[in-house]
């Protein structure tokens, strides 16, 4: 099995801390930061706008993982500064461009992923299998940091891995975003999860403990 790969949630990463944050990424030499951007529509919450995106990318060098939670992705996509590394993820709900979206974010050279909600079925995929490099599945509702995970979700997980290797695309990147702890890394790495989006439930759970300290804690159970 590949080594998995961490995302930092940023809405979870308070401002006032942002280059301690950033410099114990640095260290760590963090996969990607997880940005939500939320329009108040797709989710009852806003989150992360395009000059807080921005500002970020003058401050670090880190990729960016870009997890649009919105109506019209497509519209909003270009709205971003998409480059090469950065990973890309729009939902299937509510999407009537979802070939429109994969094309533009190719375009600029990112790596593509569908998200689904933890209700929708991951059948829904199956005519984008060979068009995407991955799959971001949500374990709590989304909309909001800090729930506990929906347990269903697991198991979708791992029935999400033996469908792409049935289908021949065990390539696919499985991510999966919501309450992810160190334990239920582990766990969701053993069910075939590559990348964990890492928020109040880890790295930013205990001040008390240095964040590098805590990403070494996860990375221990994912290699
Ligand atoms: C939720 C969003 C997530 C959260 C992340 C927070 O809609 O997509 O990326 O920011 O889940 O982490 P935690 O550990 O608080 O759930
Ligand atoms: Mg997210």
């Amino acid at each position: 099995m590949n080594k998995g790969k961490i995302s930092a949630s940023m809405m979870c990463a308070s401002l006032d801390k942002i280059f301690y944050y950033l410099a114990e990424f640095k260290k760590s030499n963090l996969e990607f930061l997880h940005l939500d951007i939320m329009d108040g529509e797709f989710v009852p919450n806003l989150a992360l706008g395009t000059d807080y995106v921005t500002s970020l990318r003058r401050i670090t060098e880190i990729p960016f993982d870009f997890h649009f939670l919105v109506n019209e992705p497509l519209k909003k996509l270009s709205w971003f500064d998409i480059r090469k590394g950065d990973q890309v993820t729009f939902h299937y709900e509510n999407n009537s461009e979802i070939d429109a979206c994969i094309d533009y974010v190719k375009e600029k050279g990112a790596s593509v992923l569908i998200a689904l909600n933890p209700e929708t079925d991951y059948h829904v995929l199956k005519p984008y299998l060979n068009k995407i490099d991955g799959i971001l599945v949500m374990m709590v509702s989304p909309g909001f940091a800090g729930q506990k995970m929906l347990p269903f979700t697991i198991n979708k997980v791992e029935q999400i891995r033996d469908y792409l290797e049935q289908k021949n695309n065990s390539n696919l990147i499985i991510e999966v975003d919501g309450n992810i702890t160190i334990e239920k890394a582990q766990l969701l790495y053993q069910k075939g999860a590559n990348v964990f989006v890492a928020g109040s439930s880890s790295l930013f759970h205990n001040s008390e403990v240095p964040v590098s300290d805590m990403i070494d804690k996860m990375r221990d159970v994912i290699k």
